[in-house]
């Protein structure tokens, strides 16, 4: 899929300010510093997209892109789709409230959301499996959402951990599920992954 446009709409503190449910939408998440920003800017192109994400007092919202405009393009056949980079999760330091605050504001959010085609969980693809992901996965598998898994920041890896990290992850991962869901591995920096994800997106969006 070919990215032709893209557009901040709104940061939103509750999931009711979002905008209308129109188009099919992709929720990005992960702990701070996952690389999520990042992989957002790689995916779409422009080089500062999400920094607005970033910027102090919008790190607790949720932030809308519209990708490929506000209307179908019939010529290009092209769907208009939202991208939304939700709050990180598992910072060291952010208060039990806050973190009790931000969780409710997620499930409100991914729970309500009926046009969320899929959730994009982003891992470190240099860290075994963190609790708080595999807690988090678990939640969307109980409550049905589906998600895939993007491990970032591969380009880290030298040779040997980049043939072993996906198996290792996987061994912890079918502890708790019957079967992976699907996988891409990203880096920001070379660009890995960018064809595959937006492929992914390109055929789930005909799914709406
Ligand atoms: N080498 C490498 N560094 C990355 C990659 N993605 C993110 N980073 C770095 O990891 C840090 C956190 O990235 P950021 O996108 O801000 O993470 P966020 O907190 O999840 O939005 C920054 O220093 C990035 O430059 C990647 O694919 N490769
Ligand atoms: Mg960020």
């Amino acid at each position: 899929m070919e990215i032709s446009q893209v557009e901040f709409v709104k940061s939103s503190a509750h999931p009711r300010e979002c905008p209308e449910m129109d188009r099919p939408e992709y929720a990005f998440i992960g702990r701070s510093n996952v690389g999520k920003s990042s992989l957002i800017n790689m995916l779409v192109g422009r080089n500062s997209m999400a920094k607005i994400s970033s910027t102090p007092g919008k790190t607790q919202l949720i932030n809308h892109f519209a990708i490929n405009g506000l209307e179908r393009d019939k010529e290009k056949e092209t769907t208009p789709w939202y991208l939304t980079d939700l709050p990180g999760f598992g910072y060291a330091k952010i208060s039990k409230s806050e973190r009790i605050k931000w969780e409710r504001t997620s499930r409100q959010f991914l729970e309500g959301r009926k046009n969320l085609l899929c959730t994009m969980m982003l891992v470190d693809s240099r860290l075994k499996p963190q609790k708080v992901d595999l807690e988090f996965m678990a939640y969307l598998g109980e409550t049905g959402l589906p998600f895939v898994l993007v491990f970032t920041k591969v380009d880290k890896l030298n040779k040997t951990e980049r043939e072993a990290f996906q198996a290792k992850y996987e061994a912890v991962m079918l502890k708790q599920w019957h079967k992976m869901p699907p996988i891409f591995i990203t880096s920001a920096v070379k660009g890995d992954g960018r064809e595959e994800l937006l492929t992914f997106i390109e055929v789930t969006n005909q799914l709406f």
